[in-house]
């Protein structure tokens, strides 16, 4: 067994893992070239691994996971911390001994003639002083090639972490899939993760949603900064003034799409760089400065719907170096989704049956993803890897409403902000078990990732922008349709006419009108006439009305009622203000 630690508890933890799961052998990851190569063939001649094409999706393959297991499973992931009232309203709860008592068994010999991967890895640029070590062990290949993408793994990582005891501890095992069995546990308290009997992206790439969200989240509250479920993007202006914005959206709400958007042709001399598409982490420097680093190195994206239109510089991306998971196969051994290109005549679907566009089902799996190395973004930021993370200057949250939220709008203050932020509510969608399209409350698209009780959350917002230069607020809702269910607004790149307005609102130049909710653009400043939006949609889009805002203000209240206790005084107060506001509206 090959290692280069002499980290005593780490060693020990390996060894308990061992005892516990019972390999037939262990292998250490370093992350190399060499060792994904190596994984790859083996999983290629096993068959687990599809290779697709070589001339047009050079490196890059196919894995279809098992049916049952296709996306996150909220219903079987738990906070375990020693009291049921740190967890909150939002998360299942489960005590640490009672988890030992039901989960732990579940390890007992499920490595049974299988390999163990320990993988080390470091979240955010190595040299950070932000970044953070874990430490996962899987029985998957497939998820130690995806690690190997998602984070930076390797010796670094153990270098990094010295002989500390600082790391996060993910334990992860296939086991039987079997989704009553199925258990993602988040040990707050200890930094650890215990993952059974699921192999897709969420539940067991332990890096992404269980450390870099679920359990970062307790740290920053613990140390002072914020996990969230945002992207990172540059925006660099014709007179060169480099501005980062960060965006909270819902799962499969475009966060990617966002991230490396094309601007219009018609809008010329800015350009746009990615940092992240998925997850910041936030702190204020010693000047006051907001900062977000990207604790990634890869993406795991959601193809369908993506395409040349939607995400041009992703679909450049993914042509090579990428492990598609879940999406169809074409006769020419090209990957294809719903929504990429004209349907091909046939292909084999994501369960590897013959499909053809007649079927009445999806030859890609609606949270087929693609994983792929930061690095292949055309887009990626120059500052992508800074160890300081970059300087932001706005915080956009965003929800899926078919109704009531413009298109654009602005908070009033900090307070305001977090109040936004607190109770945005999106309808849902396919990367959870849950039922798709059902209005959920999603607090900063935090709703299924806060790893302590959303009511102290909330209080720690408030106080991270308290005595900073915090940045302004703005919400966004791209998802407004009429009442054919078609969308109002056209997106994608047309999104950075919204951008646009709100660097020009950091840079104190594009005016605002006052709305009870928030402020909002004058038309004219973002409907330009080569967009083609009729005046009457126009108007809907930046609508705001007050009879319906304040059944959403019921809503809300309803909301607030689950947070309990624990609820900011400023948050009550800043329902009040906007109730009053609507109200006087009305008058
Ligand atoms: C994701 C998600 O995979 O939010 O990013 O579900
Ligand atoms: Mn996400």
């Amino acid at each position: 067994m090959f290692h280069s630690t002499t980290n005593k508890n780490l060693i020990h933890w390996i060894e308990e893992c061992a005892t516990l799961c019972v390999p037939q052998n262990i292998v250490w990851c370093d992350g190399s070239e060499e060792e994904q190569n190596v994984l790859i063939k083996s999983m290629t001649d096993q068959g687990e691994l599809i290779s697709l094409n070589p001339d047009h999706f050079p490196s890059s393959y196919l894995y279809r996971s098992h049916p049952n297991d296709v996306a996150r499973d909220e219903s079987k992931t738990f906070i375990c911390c020693e009291h049921k009232s740190d967890s909150g309203p939002t998360n299942n709860w489960m005590s640490p001994q009672q988890a030992e008592q039901s989960i732990k068994p579940l390890f007992q010999n499920c490595m049974k003639q299988r390999t163990m991967y320990i993988i080390p890895y470091v979240m955010g640029p190595i040299d950070s002083p932000f970044s953070k070590v874990g430490i996962q062990i899987t029985d998957s290949p497939y998820i130690v090639i995806n690690m190997n993408i998602m984070a930076r793994v390797g010796n670094d990582a153990l270098k990094k972490l010295g002989n500390s005891h600082d790391y996060v501890k993910g334990m992860h095992g296939l086991g039987t899939l079997d989704p009553n069995q199925r258990f993602i546990a988040h040990f707050t308290e200890s930094n650890t993760i215990w993952s059974i009997n699921s192999g897709y992206g969420g539940n067991a790439l332990l890096s992404k949603k269980c450390f870099a969200l679920r359990l970062a989240s307790v740290m920053g509250k613990n140390e002072g900064w914020l996990a969230e479920h945002m992207l990172i993007l540059g925006i660099r202006t014709p007179e060169n003034k480099q501005h980062y914005v960060v965006a909270a959206l819902p799962s499969s709400c475009g966060k990617t799409n966002l991230a490396m958007l094309q601007p219009p042709y018609s809008i010329k001399g800015y350009e746009i760089t990615t940092v992240g598409d998925d997850i910041a982490w936030l702190r204020f420097d010693d000047q006051g400065v907001l900062r977000a680093i990207n604790p990634e190195a890869g993406f795991f994206g959601v193809a369908p719907g993506t395409n040349t239109t939607t995400n041009p510089n992703a679909m450049n991306m993914i042509h090579r170096n990428t492990i598609f998971t879940n999406v169809g196969l074409t006769d020419n051994r090209c990957p294809w989704w719903e929504g990429m290109s004209e349907p091909p005549e046939t292909a084999i679907d994501w369960q590897g049956t013959t499909w053809t566009p007649n079927n009445n089902t999806c030859a890609a799996h609606p949270n087929s993803r693609y994983t792929t190395p930061l690095t292949e973004c055309p887009t990626l930021a120059t500052t992508w890897d800074d160890p300081q993370g970059v300087p932001i200057s706005a915080i956009i949250f965003g929800g899926r409403r078919a109704k009531l939220t413009p298109l654009i709008y602005q908070a009033y203050s900090w307070n305001h902000g977090v109040f936004i932020g607190a109770t945005m509510a999106s309808e849902t969608t396919a990367a959870a078990t849950t039922p798709v399209g059902t209005i959920r409350r999603d607090p900063m698209a935090m709703r299924p990732f806060c790893g302590y009780h959303i009511g102290d959350y909330f209080n720690h917002w408030l106080d991270f922008g308290k005595n900073n230069q915090s940045p302004p607020v703005f919400a966004v809702n791209w998802f407004r349709t009429n009442d054919n269910g078609q969308f109002l607004w056209p997106g994608f790149g047309e999104n950075f006419r919204v951008l646009q307005w709100i660097i020009e609102r950091c840079e104190g130049i594009a005016e605002a009108q006052e709305t009870p909710i928030g402020m909002i653009p004058y038309a004219s400043d973002i409907f330009a006439e080569d967009l083609n939006v009729p005046h009457s949609i126009q108007q809907e889009l930046l609508s705001v009305t007050p009879t319906h805002w304040l059944n959403e203000c019921e809503d809300i209240d309803i909301f607030f009622q689950t947070v309990g206790s624990s609820l900011p005084s400023a948050l009550i107060q800043e329902h009040q203000s906007l109730k009053g506001r609507l109200k006087n509206a009305l008058l």
